[in-house]
């Protein structure tokens, strides 16, 4: 039998990469495949008990009920207080960041950007979804509460970034700067075992996913984007594949695994796009880059965009090198026409 490696004892190998490190990161990533495993447990139970739903509504026992992304926001924000290395977060669910006014929290070093639970409105129809984490080293002094200023950090500071899939296995793939790791959870001893080391994506591929439902709201260069992703490859003789889950962890993953790219345009409806800077597309673009792929919002890599705002949204293309390449040259070549 291959000797397992769990994540605890992956984090704690690596952290001799960092040579001044205080052990305050490979705590806090700890923390985070607790919150991860609690989670997990929730999502799992969420077709057996009354945790679906809205947010108001009364379950059988006449308590009030509480939807899954909330039930995964406070599961996060807990782990980060008792731990004690964070000093403040933003979620995708709160509407301002949270500065944590406990000592020990002020004392933290690092902030973290998060959607607890996305793809929430795939969860009462049983498909994939995935919580999505950034974490930054602060830059208002130590012993403090967090200011905005640490949340609105570009996308190049991140130390390290990942996401959970709750998906047919529930894995953990995060990255500190030097590669991507993936670890799945064995459900049999409640630990995410080392699954697949050092992930690199594929240069190309043949899976394109967007909402092809928006194609007449978008820029004319992604129709020819896409028109040329429907034409057969003369290689295989076969048009590329759309494979479009709607729940962004699974789009991504499957495209980090075997190759894609995942496009949310801006659209005549969505004109700053639809996808949150912060909470989603840095982090999965840190992964992306450090896995050999790209992300950009069709012009700019993403991870140079100056965040203005916590909610900030954006253009996304997500992927496979060569593919996404070739997706903004359709995009540059419609403007220069
Ligand atoms: P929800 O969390 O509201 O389900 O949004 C999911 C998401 O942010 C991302 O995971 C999907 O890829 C994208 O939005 C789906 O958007 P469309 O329904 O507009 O295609």
């Amino acid at each position: 039998m291959s000797q397992i490696i769990t994540l605890s004892e992956f984090i704690m190998q690596r952290q001799k990469d960092f040579p001044y490190a205080t052990g305050e990161l490979t705590s806090l990533l700890n923390d985070i495949s607790i919150a991860s495993k609690i989670v997990n447990r929730d999502v799992n139970r969420a077709g057996l008990v009354d945790i679906l739903g809205a947010k108001g509504e009364k379950n059988i026992q006449g308590e009030d009920q509480q939807k899954l992304d909330v039930i995964a926001d406070e599961a996060f924000i807990n782990a980060f207080l008792s731990g004690g290395e964070v000093c403040g977060i933003a979620s995708e669910e709160n509407d301002d960041f949270v500065a944590f006014d406990n000592e020990q929290s002020k004392n933290g070093k690092y902030v973290v950007l998060f959607d607890p639970l996305d793809g929430s409105s795939n969860i009462d129809v049983n498909v994939s979804i995935g919580t999505i984490f950034s974490i930054y080293r602060r830059k208002s002094p130590v012993g403090g509460l967090a200011t905005k200023e640490d949340m609105l950090q570009k996308g190049t500071e991140q130390v390290a970034a990942g996401y959970v899939i709750f998906g047919s296995s529930t894995m953990l793939v995060y990255s500190t700067g030097k590669g991507v790791n993936g670890f799945t959870l064995d459900p049999s001893i409640g630990e995410f075992c080392l699954s697949h080391p050092n992930i690199k994506m594929p240069e190309t591929g043949r899976m394109y996913s967007m909402n092809e439902g928006n194609l007449d709201r978008c820029d004319p260069g992604l129709k020819d984007y896409v028109q040329y992703c429907r034409e057969d490859d003369p290689a295989t003789k076969r048009p590329y594949s759309g494979r479009y889950i709607g729940s962004l962890v699974a789009d991504f993953h499957r495209n980090l695994l075997k190759g894609g790219i995942y496009i949310y345009p801006t659209t005549d409806n969505w004109k700053e796009g639809r996808l949150r800077l912060l909470y989603e597309c840095n982090p999965l673009a840190f992964i992306a880059e450090q896995a050999g792929g790209l992300a950009t919002d069709g012009h700019q890599r993403i991870l140079e965009i100056e965040p203005k705002e916590l909610h900030q949204r954006c253009g996304y293309f997500v992927g496979s090198k060569q593919m996404v390449e070739k997706a903004m040259s359709c995009l540059k070549d419609k403007v220069e026409a």
